[in-house]
């Protein structure tokens, strides 16, 4: 990581528009590592780490977590890896996320997927997902859905304005949106 700029995508959708079950298909084709924000936080939360508890309200809440935090275990995670090509999926939700990201680690994004999905499909989703996530009722989804709408969308407009968004349209079938994603992948990989 220190002498070699690492190739960076940020994957970005709406709560529920499928970043994480995409990621785990673009890992099985081409040569990323996947790394999860929300995943490495809930991580920290099970480690029973200092910010735990912290952590684990702002996700009931649907706020977003100190970029301090959130960087630190992603820089520790791609660190851990030993590849130099990340998807990281769910960062950065605000402007502020993104502004540090670069600040502290130098690097910009190569390319943006954003996974754009009608708000009653992703809540469709979301409630029948039924994995235990603490996030996953009516209530809190609601305002994960404000604070995308609010903060999130303007870090995509920003990555827009720059050429660097990939939209994809997530509301088809998982493997339908797969197809439209092997295509931002397979020419830049060959
Ligand atoms: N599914 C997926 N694709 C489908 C399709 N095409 N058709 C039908 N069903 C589909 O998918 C969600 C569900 O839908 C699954 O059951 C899946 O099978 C099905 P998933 O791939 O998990 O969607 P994803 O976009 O990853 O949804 P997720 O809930 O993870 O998105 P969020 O952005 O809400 O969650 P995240 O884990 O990124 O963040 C959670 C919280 O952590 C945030 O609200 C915030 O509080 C905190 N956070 C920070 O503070 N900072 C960060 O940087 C990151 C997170
Ligand atoms: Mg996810």
């Amino acid at each position: 990581l220190a002498d070699k700029k690492p190739i960076v995508g940020f994957v970005l959708g709406g709560p529920g528009s499928g970043k994480g079950t995409q990621c785990a298909n673009i890992v099985q084709h081409f040569l990323y590592t996947h790394l999860s924000a929300g995943d490495l936080l809930r991580a920290e939360i099970k480690s029973g780490s200092e910010n735990g508890t912290m952590i684990q309200n702002m996700i009931k809440e649907g706020k977003i977590v100190p970029s301090e935090v959130t960087i630190k275990l992603l820089q520790k995670a791609m660190l851990e890896s030993g590849n130099d090509k990340f998807l990281i999926d769910g960062f950065p939700r605000n402007e502020e996320n993104r502004a540090a990201f670069e600040a502290v680690t130098k690097i910009e994004p190569d390319f943006v997927l954003f996974f754009n999905c009608p708000e009653e499909e992703m809540e469709r989703r979301l409630l029948s997902r039924n994995q235990g996530r603490e996030d996953d009722n009516i209530e809190t989804i609601r305002k994960r859905f404000k604070v995308f709408l609010e903060s999130s969308i303007p870090v995509i407009e920003y990555y827009k304005a720059k050429g660097k968004v990939r939209e994809i349209d997530a509301a088809k079938p998982i493997e339908e949106v797969f197809e439209e994603v092997k295509v931002v992948f397979t020419p830049k990989d060959e």
